[in-house]
């Protein structure tokens, strides 16, 4: 059974209160929210407000906003009318989302918006802003990451879309698909070149396909969080490294040895939040979540990250005891893991989660018993010679207490088994063609090795550019029913995170050795390459066009940000199927 929706005034109070129903109401007196609060570190990590469909629909009014803190880094939100930031959107498949988005953002008068606006960005407010393609720093759009719903305008268009400040309130209208897979999926700006800023910024949020429990039961009754780990710059980037690292404490591994702790050590690209709960270098408090002692939770994992790979742990400490627990990992990039239909192996024990920027991990959660404390944590990632630091560092601390306050929502008992899949399991699908898609950088300046980089991501034959905001023709055309095999490559010394709009793909090989996964993603690590290989590291995935909303032209780019805005992305068209002659 669906939870009934508290009325909407109940939900306002009960938000009113959350916030400090002064301040609101203060700020209600003269006309003006603050933009875009944050909790202080080291606080209790904050659930994001659920905003659940009813009969069918949930229609909801989001503003985007952005500021400037003292400390010189630039804030942006997601706000519902009530101050409310980054709401977690709560579907059935076959509901429907209208989402009217209103661009509140302001030239924060930084150097590079009064230089990089792109041009007719004073007339933009005269553009129909889906055949705009203006992209600059105020102007927006939103990116539904991972569903499969079509590539048009005012659904899940980003190459043109462009939503200008100001002039009335940009509706997307779209009905999540019968067969979307049930799990975590999310919304952020994908405005090409300044996609990095708003999303680091905080321009993101969860949106959930309920019914994750019709296909892993074992999730159906527990309480769920939502928690989205986000990037920004670094608060406090001269400060020495803290002298005792909290998340390298040697603890015991699994046969009571002392662990090795990599050496993931110093100042991370980017500090990280919890629900936006700062976690900044040096010390890095962790943000605090409670729980009963011993229980059971579903714990639903973004990571928003514009360019920090998270790779996830469960440290419990009991005095000088420190082991790694082991976290259960229901869904991947919101799809189960038993999506290929096999009804056992629904889960998997892991103790190290890689979750790349932009993929999403569901996990029960086993909370320690009392007079045991646990961390969240973010182990080390090598990204590479030519990688950011990405260290170790904790994210959340658990606190168990008798009385701990539950999360505001249950995942319900399912009520009935999810479908089995109406197409053939992708793995098993002979593929129409392989190709060859390639990450690559070379130095802006080939004679300075250290001057600015180029990002490029090439089809296999093709001369490789940054993407070009103003092509109309696609890199790639692909035939709508087929399935593909692609080999992404990667001839650079760092990390990158391929992810392709609209569809999912199954990982058939990594490194040249067949896997398999019996799950799908649509954001994939691609290991780096260096001078000792003797071949250029790579992965083939099974990519989906069989379904009829894939018909359009999207993009394939890098999940760092930063990457894909200085122009490592793609544009695929997905051709209609020919109607077959009578
Ligand atoms: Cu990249």
């Amino acid at each position: 059974m669906r939870d009934t929706p508290l009325p909407l005034g109940m939900l306002l109070t009960l938000v009113a209160v959350g916030l400090g129903a002064n301040r609101l109401a203060r700020a209600a007196d003269s006309g003006v929210l603050d933009s875009c609060p944050r909790p202080a570190a080291g606080t209790a990590v904050p659930e994001p407000r659920d905003l659940r469909s009813v009969h069918g629909r949930l229609e909801l009014d989001l503003s985007v906003e952005n500021t400037r803190e003292a400390d010189g880094t630039t804030r942006y939100c997601y706000r519902l009318g009530d101050g409310s930031e980054s709401p977690t959107l709560r579907l059935w498949p076959g509901d429907w989302l209208v989402l009217r988005l209103r661009n509140r953002l302001t030239d924060l008068g930084n150097k590079a918006v009064a230089s990089d606006a792109a041009p007719g960005h004073a007339h933009e407010r005269s553009v129909d802003p889906c055949r705009s393609g203006a992209m600059s720093p105020i102007s927006t759009n939103l990116h539904f990451h991972g569903l499969t719903v079509p590539p048009v305008c005012h659904q899940d268009e980003v190459l043109k879309t462009s939503i200008a400040p100001g002039g009335s309130p940009f509706e997307y209208r779209f009905r999540i698909p019968l067969d979307e897979p049930p799990g975590l999926y999310w919304y952020h700006p994908h405005i090409h070149g300044f996609s990095a800023r708003q999303v680091s910024g905080g321009a993101s949020g969860a949106l959930i396909v309920e019914g994750l429990e019709r296909a892993i039961p074992e999730v159906g009754g527990l309480p769920e969080r939502v928690i989205v780990i986000r990037d920004q710059d670094v608060v406090y980037p001269d400060a020495a490294p803290a002298a005792v690292d909290p998340a390298t404490t040697p603890f015991v591994d699994h046969d009571g040895d002392a662990a090795n702790t990599g050496t993931g050590f110093g100042r991370p690209a980017r500090d990280l939040s919890v629900n936006f709960v700062p976690v900044p270098y040096p010390d890095y408090p962790a943000a605090t979540i409670r729980m009963r002692p011993g229980e059971r939770q579903l714990w639903r994992v973004l990571n928003a990250s514009s360019v920090t790979y998270l790779n996830l742990g469960m440290i419990w400490t009991r005095g000088h005891w420190r082991r790694e627990q082991f976290m259960g990992l229901v869904a991947v990039d919101g799809v189960p893991l038993n999506a290929n239909g096999s009804p056992t192996g629904s889960f998997e024990w892991r103790d190290r989660i890689l979750v790349p920027p932009g993929a999403r991990v569901e996990l029960i959660v086993n909370g320690p018993a009392v007079g045991t404390s646990a961390q969240l944590v973010t182990r080390f990632v090598d990204t590479g010679p030519a990688g950011e630091n990405d260290p170790n560092r904790p994210l959340v601390s658990i606190v168990t207490q008798p009385d701990a306050p539950e999360p505001v929502s249950t995942v319900p008992v399912a009520f009935a088994p999810l479908a089995p899949p109406t197409r053939p399991w992708l793995g098993g699908v002979t593929p129409a063609r392989t190709r060859r898609l390639i990450f690559s950088e070379e130095p802006v300046d080939p004679a300075e090795p250290n001057s600015a980089m180029k990002f490029y991501l090439t089809v296999d034959g093709q001369v490789p550019k940054p993407f070009d905001p103003e092509s109309s023709q696609p890199n790639l055309v692909v035939q709508q029913g087929d399935v593909e095999d692609w080999i992404i490559e990667n001839r650079s010394s760092e990390l990158h995170a391929f992810h392709i709009h609209q569809i999912h793909f199954e990982i058939v090989e990594w490194l040249g050795v067949a896997i398999n996964e019996p799950f799908l993603r649509d954001t994939i690590n691609v290991p780096y390459w260096t001078p000792r290989m003797a071949h250029y590291p790579s992965i083939k995935l099974r990519m989906d066009f069989r379904d009829p909303d894939t018909v359009g032209t999207f993009p394939y780019h890098c999940h760092l940000l930063d990457h894909e805005d200085a122009g490592m992305m793609g544009m695929i068209r997905v051709e209609p199927k020919p109607v077959p002659a009578q």
